[in-house]
Order: C-alpha cells, then structure tokens, then sequence
C-alpha cells in the first residue's frame, strides 16, 4: 500500500509489490528476481551497483479496463513500459508519479520499469553526496482501475473560524466527461461547482478536534464522482484541522505559540538503504518521541507517503523540502528536475496536517545574484501553490546570505563546535549570527523567526574515550548538550533540529571526513543503536518540553 490507511472504496486498488524480475545492464550474474519495494543495493553482489536495471512483472485483467499504474518511487529514473510500449518517463527517487493506460484489453500484460541510478548531465540532483542514492523500485507500487474520468487530487485547507472550522476544497478530474463531485466530513456533506479547471467548495461550520502534536485527531475526507447519476469513483484522504502562522519573530499553531525540537532524519538503513518497511518507519519515530522530539525535518527531499502519514497519526511537526542538497544550478537539467521535485511534492503531499513548512535548496547558491533568482523562483513555486505554509530554506552562508528576505522562517546550519570553533563558541556564535540577521544588512531576514535546522558533531559507534577528541561519542554528547542548552531554550529561536537521526551512507567519493563511509552524526547509529549522547540529548528536549 502507497498509504497506511485505503485511499478508494469503489476504485478497484490492488498491491504490486513482490517479486518482479531483474535484469542488470552491467551485471549479467545478478539475480533474476528482485523483491517490490526495494533497493537493489541490498542484495548481495550488489552493494556498489550503479548502473541500469529493468524491474518487471505481468499483471491480469479479468475484463478490459483503464489502468492507473502508481509508482511511490523509484530511484532515480524510471522509465516505464505496458505491452513493450512506452507509458512514461519519470526522474527523481522522491515524488511519487502516476502511468494511466486506457483501454487495455482483458487478459495478461507485461510491465516494466527501465530504472537508472547513474550520474551525470542527466541528473543534477541526484549526485555524488552526502547521503546515498540507491536504485531500484524503493517505495510500493499500485494498480488501480479508473473509469473514463476519474478523481485526481484533492486539496484541501483547513481554517479556523473561532470555535468552528472550515474546510477549502478543489478537486481535480482526470477525464472529459461532466460529472458531480460530493466531499463528505465529520457529518457534512457538500456539492462541488465546477469550475473551468478543477471543483471547489467550502465546508464550514464543522465541530472537529483541532490537530496539534499531543491530539493527532485525523478525520476522513471523502469525495465522490457522479457521472448521469451513477457513482463511478471515489477517493478518501485523511484530514487534520490546524492552521500554521508567522506572527512576528513567533510561529503559531491554530494561534498557540509553537517550538519545535527534533531531527534532521534521512530515510537510510544499512539492511534496506532507502526503501525502509514501514515497521522501521514506525520505530524510528518511536525513538524521536522518547527522545522528546517534536518535530523531524525530511532532509534533503521528499520523504515516503507511508512516512508522512505516521507522522500525521503520531503527532510530528514536519518541515518537508524538495530535492536538493548543496547542489549547483548550472547543469542542463538543473531548472527543469527542480521544478517537477517541488510541484511534485506539493501536489502529493499537500493534505498532511503534520507539514508545518515546505522547504528547498538546503546549502545552496544563496549569497550571489544569480543564486538569488533560483532562490526567488523555487520559494515562488512553493508559496504560489500554497499560501498556508511558512517557506523556508537552510543556509550555510552565514552573514554573506542574501536570500532572507525571501522566507517567512529564517533558517539556519550552524556546525559550531565542530567544523569551526571550540564548543564554547555555540552561544556566542548563534548570538553574532541572530545580531547580523535582525540588523539591515541581513537583506530582509530582520524580525523573522529563526529555526537552527542542522548542527551536532560526528562519533563512531562505540568509540569511547576519556580524552573526548573528535569522532568520540563523548565529545558528540558535549557538543549536543551544549547546543541544545543554548537552541532550546532562546527567546530568538522558534526551533532546533540536530544532525542528525541516525548515520547514514555517503557516496564514495565522500570517504575523506567521512570514517566507514557514513555521515556519523546520527544520535543513533545506523542500526539505531543509541550512542551516549541518546540520554543527554533526551533530558535536554524534555527540560524544554517542561516533561
Ligand atoms: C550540511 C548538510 C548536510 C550534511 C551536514 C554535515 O549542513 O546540509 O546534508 O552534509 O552538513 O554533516 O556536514
């Protein structure tokens, strides 16, 4: 399943995952089946495999039907084929995307997936990193039979009206036909209008629990697809009712003052790489929660919908980015790859109570002109679609930053105490940085609020040692307790996300500053196991929590 709950009643769904066939370009001795949803890094033989593979399965249809194939994500392109005829192509392992075949026969047929991890021109975000691109079909794959015109998105936006609250709604279709669409919610059912591109409606007056990290209450949206009085679609999407605001340097949550504490979390594991079961999902934010976090930041792309929709139900404050880390703008296909991540990740995410912020471009270009009018585009797109999110971006630039006044929530990367600076320097150094920030010269950042979105430090599992040097866990546990000291407890800082949840893998070309090949600043290891810092930085969030 694409989701942890049904997303159709009356649409026919049925699972692709399992096993499909495997066949690898360079690697003629692989195995022939691989399993559906997963990386092929994770079969043995196949650790460094990079390269191109096709991934395919026959599927049956007991009668002729339109088919919408839903692919969660495949890393990094896919290129996908029913019958030997090419549906579509689709780049970046992080958005979900759809193939719709109408017409096809009833009776058995072929699909498959080219996919390609490579690198080069052709990808200017998928790259040699500091994390791990994997190859492979790493998120679930999904069946569906539509009718001639179907239900595509629907966007729904929650609003406070004293005690009551409301409900914007616009639907999209699929299909040319004329049709009645109905939404139903905590009792209410409404008609749509239907207007020259999509249908739209307000529902008001609905007495619904507001949604707030302690009272995850979820409620399910329905809506349905009428066509000469026949019911012939539905799609149902969970709903959480909160509103989220910048009010001077202050974030609010349905007008309450919010600070958020968590995690930078990559989807990394040693046994899965980034196609993680949705039981290790779970666990890992069983571990931020007793870890008193509140919040985890999807470094650096759109994580899997399964994700997202625990976070809804646990109660977490998302900041989803669109793909992109420290990655130039020049390459050919730069403006066109980051243009799909981010629509992409808005059109399939935008329902998710828990995303509290859209970002993009973490560690990019932001303190030169040129760099400044790919910054003003990508937050234009995010802020275009949807005005009922903060926007924001992660800086490393410092006081050369030029991009501030572009944001609602200023955010920034702050490796004091260990890139730069003893860790005496954390307070003294964020304290020069925010005096920058709400002076002129920081370019439109002045009264904002301010998130630290990354520091921490690195410790190899397991290495203890009383002289506390770098790459020790007992230096990792003095340089978090002293930022989470100074961070969570700031008059001027709304939020605190550490580097990071747990190690994860780099690319090879990452070794140098990079022992075992892994970003080692997980608080967790990469098999979650807790490295000393896990109770520092657990008495630290809950002091700030007041728990
Ligand atoms: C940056 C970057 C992260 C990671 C981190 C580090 O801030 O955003 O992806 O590379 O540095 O570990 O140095």
């Amino acid at each position: 399943m694409l989701r942890t709950f049904h997303e159709h009643k009356i649409r026919p769904v049925d699972s692709l995952d399992g096993h499909w066939t495997l066949s690898l370009a360079e690697e003629p001795n692989a195995p022939d089946t691989i399993y559906v949803p997963s990386a092929w890094e994770s079969i043995p033989g196949l650790e460094n495999y990079r390269g191109k593979g096709t991934i395919a399965r026959n599927f049956k249809l007991t009668e002729a039907a339109n088919v919408r194939l839903v692919f969660g994500g495949v890393s990094h392109t896919a290129n996908v084929k029913v019958d030997g005829e090419f549906i579509c192509t689709h780049y970046d392992a992080f958005t979900p995307f759809e193939a719709v075949v109408r017409g096809l026969d009833a009776g058995a047929h072929t699909l498959e997936v080219e996919v390609d991890n490579s690198f080069g021109d052709h990808s200017a975000l998928h790259k040699e990193n500091d994390y791990y691109t994997y190859g492979g079909i790493t998120r679930p794959v999904e069946i569906q039979l539509v009718p001639d015109t179907f239900i595509d998105k629907i966007y729904a936006t929650p609003r406070q009206e004293g005690s009551a609250w409301s409900l914007d709604l616009r639907v999209t279709v699929n299909g040319d036909a004329e049709g009645e669409l109905n939404a139903s919610i905590a009792g209410k059912t409404v008609s749509l209008t239907q207007n020259d591109d999509d249908y739209s409606a307000t529902i008001t007056g609905l007495d619904v629990e507001a949604w707030t990290n302690e009272t995850p209450k979820l409620y399910d949206l329905t809506v349905q697809l009428n066509i000469d009085g026949k019911l012939v679609d539905d799609k149902i999407d969970r709903i959480g009712f909160r509103t989220i605001a910048v009010d001077g340097k202050r974030l609010l949550l349905n007008g309450n003052e919010l600070r958020l504490r968590g995690y930078n979390r990559h989807e990394d594991h040693p046994q899965f790489g980034n196609a993680i079961p949705v039981q290790a999902m779970v666990q890992d934010l069983e571990i931020m929660r007793d870890l008193g976090c509140n919040f985890v930041r999807t470094c650096h792309y759109p994580n899997d919908m399964r994700f997202l929709d625990l976070c809804d139900e646990l109660g977490f404050y998302v900041w989803e980015e669109s793909h992109a880390r420290a990655v130039p703008f020049d390459p050919p296909k730069f403006d066109e790859q980051i243009e799909a991540s981010t629509r992409e990740m808005l059109e399939w995410h935008y329902n998710r109570p828990g995303i509290v912020m859209w970002g993009c471009l973490n560690e990019c270009d932001s303190k030169t002109e040129e760099g400044k009018e790919v910054y003003s585009r990508v937050l234009g797109q995010l802020k275009d679609f949807d005005p009922s999110r903060p926007i924001t971006f992660a800086s490393n630039r410092n006081e050369s930053d030029i991009c501030q006044g572009l944001v609602d929530i200023v955010s920034v990367n702050v490796y004091t105490g260990w890139y730069h600076d003893p860790i005496e320097r954390i307070g003294p150094r964020i304290d020069e940085l925010l005096g920058w920030l709400h002076s002129d010269a920081s370019h439109g950042g002045s009264g904002k609020p301010v998130i630290v979105s990354e520091f921490g430090g690195g410790a190899v599992y397991g290495n203890r040692q009383r002289c506390r040097s770098h790459w020790s866990e007992e230096y990792q546990c003095d340089v978090l307790d002293e930022c989470l000291r100074v961070y969570l407890n700031h008059p001027d800082i709304v939020g605190a996300a550490i580097w990071q949840f747990c190690d994860v893998r780099v690319t090879e070309t990452w070794w140098n500053g990079r022992p075992r090949t892994l970003n080692n600043k997980g608080t967790v290891d990469e098999y979650r196991r807790p490295k000393l810092a896990y109770d520092t930085v657990k008495r630290r969030m809950l002091e700030a929590a007041g728990k």
